[in-house]
């Protein structure tokens, strides 16, 4: 008996050991391409980033100074005075969130203006200057208490380009920027989401700031290690565009040059703890091409920042802009359905309330995406494939079974038979990132009267991929992946009614 445990316990060790993966990998130069593609194929997100690409659906609260001026740029001379939001009312927004579907909540500590909405000890340009609440009111703190109320995730923007702060521009202004960091980390419970944007102008003296990246870093890891550290930091990128609009071919793996490679080496995380130095904007960002010129890869996914409105901020002027339902949904579709994470802004007005356009758009279109997702065709269908394993786990709503292919078989192909004839003309497919980023082409045919007909294809898949297309009635369909670099793996696969 005691032998036996023995040898159980050796197993699961020697398997846990197998299983041990890392979310980056330095190339040597002795790796052929084969090689690369393998070790590509193998890196996957670090649980803090898994959790954060599973939220899906992530809001942000732009609100501050310019809420009162009506500006979307402060120059950090405002008057403390014109904060004074008259109802203010931080549940009302963590609510409307959360019944939209959202799962976490980003708010604008501090944006380029400088003006704090916490009562910061390092400025007087804060709240505590305001006539709100008599000076005694914190936003940062009714945000994450509405939070921890409703049960959401709660992050932070902090900017790190000040146009008030008097140090900006000096070796003081980062342990200013330290110590403010340091406040929104100890003083609200649990935080998410960190998020520095890259906008570094110049100053009230006219000077800019050399960022000192590599501290904030530590300092989040250590009071808050559980944190995504986004857009200027080294979880999760900038998709590269505010239209809401992500990239067809998505890959999350990357090239990150700039990696420690001796720090890796060394297998201290530190190495991992990079600040992004390429054009996170460019078309292509993962391709094998790419990935061979590679020094060193790492994953490093994608959120899609877009407003509900025109600007950032609350404007009365763009009331009668605020995106329609429809609109919203077309957004779902090309940041969720293009394996990124919606960061959607739903800046609070004067009052301190959502506005109610804002609301009813919101809460209509998730009331409408909820009912035609509730609706999966592939439910009890029987799946049949020549080369694969988890055949029954593509359509019961669990992520972490999936389906995978015998051997080293890098293509396959899925056939479907549903229960009855269905119509549908939404096909959704999602990869078990737990296991890498994989699948490089696939294509979904219907069958028509025994012939199979194309009706969608594409090339990366990742977290999530959605394809909308003309409605299409049948019994069988069938997915085919005509190129992945490993095995490739479907955790789940959807067809859909749209609504809208
Ligand atoms: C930008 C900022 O300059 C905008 O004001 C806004 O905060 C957006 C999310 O990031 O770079
Ligand atoms: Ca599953």
């Amino acid at each position: 008996m005691k032998i036996f445990k023995i040898a159980v316990f050796l197993i699961s060790l020697q398997s846990t050991a197998f299983a041990q993966k890392n979310n980056y990998a330095v190339i040597k130069p002795t790796d052929s391409e084969k090689d690369i593609i393998r070790i590509a194929a193998n890196i996957v997100p670090t649980p803090r980033q898994l959790r954060w690409q599973q939220l899906e659906l992530t809001a942000f609260f732009h609100f501050g100074m310019n809420t009162f001026t009506q500006r979307e740029w402060g120059d950090g001379k405002e008057d403390p005075k014109l904060f004074n939001p008259t109802k203010l009312d931080a549940e009302q927004w963590v609510k409307t969130m959360k019944d939209a579907g959202f799962k976490q909540v980003i708010i604008t500590a501090k944006h380029h203006d400088g003006f704090c909405l916490w009562p910061t000890a390092t400025t007087l340009h804060s709240v505590k200057s305001s006539p709100w609440k008599n000076g005694n009111g914190d936003v940062v703190k009714e945000v994450s208490d509405a939070c921890k109320k409703l049960k959401m995730g709660f992050g932070i923007y902090l900017s790190p380009w000040d146009r008030n702060a008097p140090s900006y521009g000096s070796e003081a202004y980062n342990d200013f920027f330290i110590q403010q960091l340091t406040e929104l980390l100890t003083q609200y419970g649990q935080v998410d989401e960190v998020w520095f944007d890259g906008a570094n102008g110049e100053g009230p003296n006219g000077k800019k700031q050399v960022y000192e990246f590599e501290r904030w870093y530590d300092l989040i890891r250590k009071l808050q290690p559980q944190a995504t550290i986004a857009i200027m930091g080294p979880d999760v990128r900038w998709v590269g565009t505010e239209s809401g609009v992500g990239r067809s071919t998505e890959w999350n793996v990357i090239p990150a040059d700039n990696l420690d490679q001796a720090a890796i080496a060394d297998n201290s995380q530190k190495g991992v703890e990079f600040k992004p130095n390429f054009d996170m904007q460019a078309n292509d960002l993962g391709s094998r091409e790419k990935i061979f010129k590679a020094k060193a890869l790492v994953w490093y996914p994608a959120e899609t920042d877009v407003s509900i409105r025109p600007g950032w901020f609350y404007h009365d002027k763009e009331d009668s802009k605020v995106k329609s339902p429809k609109t919203l949904n077309d957004l779902y579709f090309t940041s969720v359905g293009m394996n990124g994470v919606l960061l959607l802004n739903v800046p609070p007005n004067r009052e301190g309330r959502l506005a109610d356009a804002d609301v009813k758009n919101l809460l209509d279109w998730s009331k409408q995406r909820n009912k035609y997702f509730a609706v999966n065709f592939l439910k009890n269908a029987v799946a049949k494939s020549k080369n694969g394993i988890g055949l029954n786990t593509m359509a019961d709503g669990n992520y972490n079974t999936f389906f995978t292919t015998r051997g080293n078989d890098s293509t396959t192909t899925i056939e479907f038979t549903l229960k009855k004839s269905a119509t549908f003309d939404i096909l959704s497919l999602q990869e078990n990132i737990q296991v890498g980023q994989r699948v490089e082409k696939f294509a979904a045919f219907y069958d028509d009267k025994g012939t199979w007909k194309k009706f969608t294809e594409g090339t990366t898949i990742g977290y999530k991929r959605l394809l909308r297309f003309e409605p299409i009635t049948t019994r069988k369909i069938k997915i085919e992946i005509s190129s992945s670099r490993l095995n490739p793996t479907l955790s789940e696969v959807g067809l859909y009614k749209n609504s809208f």
